[in-house]
């Protein structure tokens, strides 16, 4: 792909975290970086891993490959791998990849003398996956309570896991967790269809701004949040959406190991009702 003309400013050097000058270069359109090197040592071996686990199994069907944890008797040690040290070593690269891929996007902004809000945001994807297969697996004392990798079987370890605790849709994180899912859903639905319909007008029609969008709105529900502030509530809601995903599973297990149902007999129990 052919340097953009205005690419070349954009270009500085500097910002780097680790290494300093010593990786400061792009190749093609793609700014290397110190986290660039390791991003890429942990992406080739962890994919290797997996090539290599899926070979040992029983399939190649894409949807049947499965690389499971070790069995809940390993607890914290590492296991032999075929029997979950495939899993140890695919979890380990998965994390020293998505760290990586994460630091890059801070050299970046530091280059750019831009916010830190895209790695931060990043950042809490990354925090869903850790909670998920290190951080409960650690507070529950085994590797074997992280979720497999394969397509279905990863569908099968969230039912299965649901069930362990009863009904999770009474989990009250979850709750909170899955409203702020819907809510994103809506927002991005209202803020893309609306920047589409200013920006994407009938044949002839003039280009709309932002006082459309705000006028539309504020006929339509007396209010109009802005187009700084629907940014601002996205992030708010989407980053919301994965916090509170991590908080309803790390919940389940290390902290309340009951079934979720029960767990709102307190509400039942009040003195109020009596
Ligand atoms: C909005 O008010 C707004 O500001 C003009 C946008 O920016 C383009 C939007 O995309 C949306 C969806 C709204 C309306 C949102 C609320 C919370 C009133």
């Amino acid at each position: 792909m052919a340097l953009l003309s205005f690419e070349r400013k954009y270009r500085v050097r500097g910002g780097t975290l680790l290494g300093g000058d010593l990786f400061d270069f792009w190749v093609g359109p793609f700014f290397v970086g110190f986290f660039g090197v390791t991003g890429m040592f942990f992406t080739l071996i962890g994919i290797a891993m997996i090539a290599y686990a899926a070979s040992q199994g029983a399939t190649w069907n894409l949807f049947q490959i499965n690389i499971a944890p070790p069995d809940l008797k390993y607890g914290l040690s590492l296991a032999p791998l075929r029997e979950g040290g495939f899993w140890q070593m695919i979890t380990f690269c998965a994390f020293g990849a998505f760290s990586s891929w994460g630091l890059r996007e801070v050299e970046i902004c530091r280059k750019l003398g831009m916010g830190l809000h895209v790695p931060i945001a990043f950042g809490v994807a990354i925090l869903a996956f850790v909670t998920l297969n290190i951080f409960r697996p650690i507070l529950m004392g085994a590797w074997g309570n992280g979720f497999p990798y394969g397509f279905m079987s990863h569908l099968e370890w969230v039912s299965n896991t649901g069930y362990r605790y009863a009904n999770f849709h009474y989990n009250p994180a979850h709750m909170i967790a899955v409203s702020f899912f819907f809510v994103t859903c809506f927002a991005l639905a209202l803020h893309g269809s609306l920047v589409l319909s200013a920006t994407n007008p009938q044949r002839g029609e003039p280009v709309k701004t932002a006082e459309h969008e705000n006028a539309y709105f504020r006929d339509f529900i007396g209010y109009s949040i802005g187009t700084l502030g629907i940014h601002r509530l996205g992030l708010f809601i989407a980053l919301s959406a994965a916090f509170w995903g991590a908080v309803c599973i790390i919940i389940s297990g290390p902290v309340y190991a009951g079934s979720w149902p029960e767990w709102w007999n307190w509400w039942l129990e009040l003195p109020i009702w009596s």
